[in-house]
């Protein structure tokens, strides 16, 4: 039977950070994420979520522009269809949308939320169905100060909540860096692992130096060292460095994915759903990682719940990932936008068990820090005085 979309909206939320998170390419101090609503006609409505990271610094797409691509060009293509094959559905936004993998991310994991949901499995199930309960999640430290970042670390292991650490580097100079990598694993020695994620900032050369001196410090893994066009760069390191090369930035799915193993350019693979275009694109660029003998880490672009419980459900059907996860998310924004918080605890997030990615928007909260929430109140207020 027909299961007819009748409505998508999109809106907009921005939520403060709990301190600025200091990246090479921007500061964040707020995080804006693009919630999608897919109404269906049996009254299930499918949850998804668009969020990248310091508007245009990091990534292609802003939430402003995703919004737009949703509003004016996906959303017509799904009012009236068939939900019922979320599949199809995906074939024909891939069909009649270039790029703006974003954008069919949100709208994927809307549709697929709704599917799960209305057929009671957790969205796991969908993908082969999880083989672990919880995931190991980094922290990462971005306050830009080492003191301030020692005390942070120590914090979050008297809480058993995270036991590895991601640095935000490549602002300073290498010598500079290395010292407050070196601090930092020095204060919190065997209890955690500490990597680095350099953002694109360093040229070859330093890259080269950073590897090495950064071996000596004690760090783990060194995250997108180079800018994501020099490929010939990142291979060369990786064959050259003690240290294991993981790609980020210049992983956007799964044909990047399988041109980047070609390469040999990267010894472990950040995944993200946002930059793999989906779920589904998530799961080829695991499977072509498992086949090239790259390793995995379930990667994030700081959403909030919904992307974040979707990466969980994804992230739990992969047979290895054997760095961890950073599926934090939601803990670095002073709001929850969900009714209920995920469940942090142990060093790992619990994957959500209830009937599609499990999790449900609280409605106050949305509508406290909605973009449009001065004219949404006009809007709502006028209904009410009509009705
Ligand atoms: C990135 O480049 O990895 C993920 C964690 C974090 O702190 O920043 C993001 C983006
Ligand atoms: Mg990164």
């Amino acid at each position: 039977m027909a299961i007819r979309v009748e409505a998508v909206e999109t809106v907009l939320v921005d939520l403060p950070t709990i301190r600025p998170h200091v990246l090479a390419t921007s500061t964040m101090r707020t995080q804006t994420l693009v919630l999608v609503f897919v109404r269906f006609g049996d009254g299930i409505c499918g949850l998804g979520e668009a969020t990248t990271i310091g508007g245009l610094s990091y990534g292609e797409e802003s939430p402003e522009g995703v919004k737009l691509a949703i509003d004016t060009y996906i959303a017509p293509i799904l009012i009236g269809a068939d939900g019922s094959e979320p599949a199809r559905l995906v074939q024909a936004i891939a069909r009649l949308i270039v790029g703006n993998r974003f954008a069919k991310c949100a709208i994927e994991t809307a549709l697929f939320d709704a599917h799960a949901k209305r057929n009671g499995l957790p969205l796991s199930a969908f993908f082969g169905g999880a083989l672990r309960d919880r995931l190991e999640v980094a922290w990462t430290l971005a306050s830009g100060q080492t003191q301030k970042d020692i005390a942070e670390a120590e914090r979050m292991l008297g809480e058993r909540r995270h036991r590895i650490f991601k640095l935000k580097i490549g602002k300073r100079s290498v010598e500079e860096d290395v010292a407050h990598v070196a601090a930092i694993k020095a204060a919190v020695g065997d209890r955690a692992s500490v990597r680095v994620d350099v953002n694109q900032a360093w040229d070859r050369n330093a890259a080269q130096r950073g590897a090495a001196m950064l071996k000596d410090a004690g760090c783990d893994l060194i995250e997108q060292p180079l800018p994501a066009h020099d490929w010939r760069g990142m291979a060369r390191l990786c064959r050259e460095s003690a240290l294991p090369i993981m790609a980020d930035e210049v992983l956007k799915g799964p044909h990047s994915a399988f041109d980047l193993a070609s390469a040999e350019a990267a010894d472990v693979f950040a995944v993200k759903i946002q930059q793999s275009g989906g779920l589904e694109g998530a799961k080829r660029v695991a499977a072509i990682a498992d086949a090239a003998n790259i390793a995995l880490y379930g990667g994030t672009m700081l959403e909030a719940g919904v992307a974040t419980a979707a990466s969980a459900h994804l992230f739990a059907t992969f047979p290895i990932i054997k760095w961890g996860t950073e599926l934090f998310g939601p803990l670095l924004m002073t709001e929850e936008i969900l009714e209920e918080p995920l469940e942090y605890g142990d060093f790992t997030l619990k994957v959500p068990t209830g009937a599609g990615l499990g999790v449900a928007i609280d409605a106050d909260r949305l509508a406290r820090f909605r973009r449009d929430r001065s004219s949404h109140f006009h809007a709502v207020s006028a209904k009410s005085v009509a009705s």
